[in-house]
């Protein structure tokens, strides 16, 4: 018979994540007032986590940066506060939702075990506890988390990158496109004004040709750069293309766009970029073209094109000009 691969089954294999989740430097919370119990746990788990113990004397944790536990196992049977409400709160605050809980119930306490699962606890382990079933038990529950942990990072990760420019850490076009949809057709936001701007940079080619692609690229980081510092926050700046940048401006009218677009070539025109390519700074320029919403303009599509014909005649009255 013949192994199935994955690729076979029409599965896509992609990196396997969970592989090499190790467990050091792992840390438990240990939530026991009863002191004997507690350090026999810590014992326990010695090989595997560093556990502190919280023993809520005054009636509640007093340990601080809860998030930073791979794992906490609260003994329900507490004096001085109630461990289900412990548990409760710990799933439902912002910084412990992701922790797994592991409670220590009572041999054969059935209800108290089916009200910490509908809780959303994690895992039990019923007393007397068996050291083996604890560390075992424990072990799984920080693996899961950590495996988690990872998926969550690359899952922000391919977020990030789907929407960014790898070149300047700007926008993309893709991003920026739905967002200017968005933008553009909300009811309120068309009577409120969108300004766009188009920029491409001045002979770019020749920059190229001269110091390099490489060369070529620390320009289009530096030249994201003045831009991203130069706008609002509610402005928004993208990689149109190649050598091509858009900012988008909400409520913004055509005189204070202008003034933007203009100290904006100015920042560009007015100090040369360094480069390692060249010795001496180099000089580059832009050529914007302006538009703003409304008349025509009356969708994200016709506002780009707008404002590109605004661009192109910035470039054909001679380049390093803002024309709207
Ligand atoms: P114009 O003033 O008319 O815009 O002249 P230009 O040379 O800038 O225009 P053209 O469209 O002829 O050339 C654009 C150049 O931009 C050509 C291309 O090699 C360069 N370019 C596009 N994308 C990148 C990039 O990611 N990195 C680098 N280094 N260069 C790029
Ligand atoms: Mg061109
Ligand atoms: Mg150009
Ligand atoms: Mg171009």
């Amino acid at each position: 018979m013949r192994e199935a691969t994955g690729q076979d089954l029409g599965i896509k294999i992609g990196p396997d994540l969970s592989r090499n989740i190790s467990l050091s430097n792992a840390k438990v919370l240990l939530v026991e007032d009863y002191i004997r119990v507690a350090g026999r746990i810590q014992s326990y788990l010695e090989d595997i986590a560093t556990v502190t113990v919280d023993n809520v004397e005054s009636g509640e944790i007093t340990t601080p940066s809860l998030e930073k536990f791979d794992l906490i196992i609260i003994s329900l049977s507490l004096s001085e506060i109630d461990g289900l409400r412990l548990c409760s709160h710990l799933r439902s605050a912002e910084a412990t939702r992701q922790i797994p809980i592991l409670v220590l119930v009572d041999e054969g306490d059935t209800q108290q075990l089916v009200r910490a699962m509908e809780l959303g606890v994690t895992d039990y382990i019923a007393r007397p506890i068996d050291r083996n079933e604890l560390v075992a038990r424990s072990k799984a529950q920080i693996r899961q988390k950590r495996y988690a942990n990872r998926l969550r990072r690359n899952m922000q990760k391919s977020i990030e990158m789907a929407m960014t420019d790898a070149v300047t850490g700007l926008y993309n076009r893709h991003f920026l496109s739905s967002h200017l949809d968005n933008m553009m057709s909300k009811e309120n936001d068309k009577r409120k004004k969108v300004s766009l701007l188009m920029m491409d940079l001045d002979k770019f080619k020749i920059v190229n040709d001269t110091y390099g692609h490489a060369s070529g690229d620390e320009v289009l980081h530096e030249f994201a750069r003045r831009i991203s510092n130069d706008i609002r926050n509610i402005d928004l700046a993208a990689r149109f293309g190649g050598e091509e940048f858009v900012v988008v401006m909400p409520e913004t009218n055509l005189e204070y766009a202008h003034f933007v677009a203009e100290r904006l070539r100015r920042s560009i025109a007015d100090e040369p970029f360094e480069i390692s390519g060249s010795e001496t700074p180099i000089d580059i320029t832009v050529s914007i073209g302006l538009a703003i919403s409304g008349d025509n303009n009356t969708s994200s599509s016709k506002l780009l094109v707008a404002a590109d014909q605004a661009l192109y005649k910035a470039k054909e009255n001679g380049r390093n000009q803002v024309c709207s």
